[in-house]
Formats: C-alpha cells, structure tokens, sequence
C-alpha cells in the first residue's frame, strides 16, 4: 500500500494505524505548502486535492479518512482496531470518526483556510476568530467524551484515536485548549511504539 501524506495533516492518523498494523506501506509525500495537491501528477491520484489517500495493490485509490481508516483496519491482520460488523463498539467508534472528519475537522479547516475563504483582512481576522471559538468547543467536547477513559473506545486502542491525536496536534499549534482527558490520551498515544514511529517520521513532536 502506498499513503500519499503531508507533514502534520490529518494523513497522520492512517500512517499511524499502517504503523500500528506493522504492514509493509510506502510513504508518498505531497507537499501542501507548495501546493502538490493541486498540480497534476497528484490530481490524477486524488482528484479531490486533498490528503490523505491510499494507493492499493490493484491500483486503485481511496480517499476520505473514516473510509481509509475502516479499511486498514478491516484488512488483514485485523489487529482488532475496529470491533467486528454487527457490534456496537463498531457503530461507537465510527460515530467517532464522522464527527471528527464532518464536524471537528471542518471546523480547524476554516481556521487554515480563513485567507482563502475570506477575501478581505478584518474579514479574515473575525472569520478566524470566530472558527478558534467554534473549534474550542469542539475540543471541549472531545474532553468530556474522553474522561475516565484510557482511549476513544475505553481500554482498548482503535482507529478513532489515530484521528482525534490529528487533532490534539493541531490545537497545541493553534493557541487552542486541549482538555486535561484529551491530554492524557495523545500522551499514551505518543508512548505506543507505532505512533511515536509516525510522528517522528513526519517530524512531529507533541507539545503535552
Ligand atoms: N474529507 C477529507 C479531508 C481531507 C483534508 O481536508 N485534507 C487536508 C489536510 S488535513 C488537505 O489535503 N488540504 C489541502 C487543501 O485543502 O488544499 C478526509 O477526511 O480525508
């Protein structure tokens, strides 16, 4: 499998569930600073313009985080990253997952895009604040549906978690309060093995 990924984006969260899976991947950056995501070589790939996608065996591409994210973990070895079909536990942690790529990171979105939404600068300034503000309760929310619990889902590690740790690290960066629960979550995310492997390679170092 191939990830096309940007540092720091949210491609983070399925490099850090390849890396939990120990399956054999290869890394393809795209530079979104520079704009790789709109040149033509990656539209071919993702038409879309956006990371992350994932390159398959047969050739092709999937895109849309929850969408990758199942997949890896649905995809031998099933490490048991998302519970079976027909469990609730599976339902819980996609509920997860929709309300972090709908709601939660459309929200951060809006905080990155503000001088592409916005045209003029006090424009921009208000836009901006008022999607910090968003984007905090948002946060918020995320700490009460992570306290008393080690992860997203309870004990055990899943998906879900690769996606929230996207946001933890963008809202240290961001002058954003992430909650004492959310905290402690990224830090044990950061002490997994597999994780600590994909935030250095994306030279990610966590403010905790
Ligand atoms: N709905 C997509 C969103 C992906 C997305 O917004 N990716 C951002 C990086 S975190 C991106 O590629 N942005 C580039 C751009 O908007 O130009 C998903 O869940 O995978």
């Amino acid at each position: 499998m191939k990830l096309y990924y940007s540092p720091g984006a949210c491609s983070l969260a399925p490099h850090s569930v390849l890396e939990e899976l120990g399956v054999p991947f290869e890394l393809v950056k795209v530079n979104l600073h520079d704009g790789d995501q709109r040149k033509a070589e990656y539209l071919k790939i993702n038409p879309k313009a956006k990371v992350p996608a994932l390159g398959l065996s047969d050739g092709q591409v999937l895109t849309e985080n929850p969408a990758i994210l199942s997949y890896l973990a649905d995809t031998p070895p099933q490490a048991g990253l998302l519970a079976p079909v027909g469990e609730l536990a599976r339902a819980r942690a996609q509920e997860w997952l929709a309300w972090c790529a709908s709601t939660v990171h459309t929200s951060f979105g809006m905080i990155f895009g503000a001088a592409r939404l916005v045209e003029e600068p006090v424009g921009q300034e208000i836009f901006k604040k008022q999607a910090m503000a968003n984007t905090q309760k948002q946060l918020d929310a995320f700490d009460r549906g992570l306290d008393g619990k080690a992860y997203v889902m309870g004990e055990r590690f899943t998906i879900a978690d690769a996606y929230t740790l996207v946001f933890y690290n963008w809202s240290t960066r961001l002058g954003l309060r992430a909650g004492k629960a959310h905290r402690a979550q990224a830090a044990r995310l950061s002490e997994r093995p597999a994780i600590a492997r994909a935030l250095a390679t994306e030279g990610i170092t966590l403010q905790l």
